[in-house]
């Protein structure tokens, strides 16, 4: 079994509120939402952050932002926009090292922070 949290969501070991898939693709609600609308985008297999797996794969970064371009249309976020996120390294503020987009929205995102 694995021991990250994103492969176990993924398999279906652990339970998430699922908003849509693709093919390499899977987006569910983020268990600690900073936004009425809070969902990550996740490619199904393992990379370990966002600029590896696009070095790995660059097709599946095309795959995440328009998965989560779907899920913002479903939402209703779509308009007036809507924000994504990729941390990068503990730097940047990267928890679990399993790739990932945050799709945010539902509210006015002030920028920066
Ligand atoms: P990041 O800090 O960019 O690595 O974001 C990781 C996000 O993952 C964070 O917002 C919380 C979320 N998260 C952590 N564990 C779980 C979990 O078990 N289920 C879900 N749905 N989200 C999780």
């Amino acid at each position: 079994m694995s021991d990250c949290v994103f492969c176990r969501i993924v398999a279906g070991e652990l339970p998430a509120r699922v908003r849509a898939s693709s093919p390499d693709a899977l987006a569910f609600d983020d268990i600690a939402p900073q936004a009425p609308v809070h969902v990550l985008i996740v490619p199904k297999a393992h990379h370990r952050d966002v600029p590896g797996m696009t070095a790995a794969d660059p097709g599946l970064a095309a795959e995440l932002i328009g998965l989560a371009a779907e899920v913002a249309a479903a939402t209703g976020i779509a308009e007036p926009g809507y924000r994504l996120i990729a941390n990068t390294g503990p730097g940047g503020g990267q928890t679990v090292f399993h790739a990932h987009l945050h799709l945010l929205g539902g509210t006015r995102l002030n920028w920066p922070g």
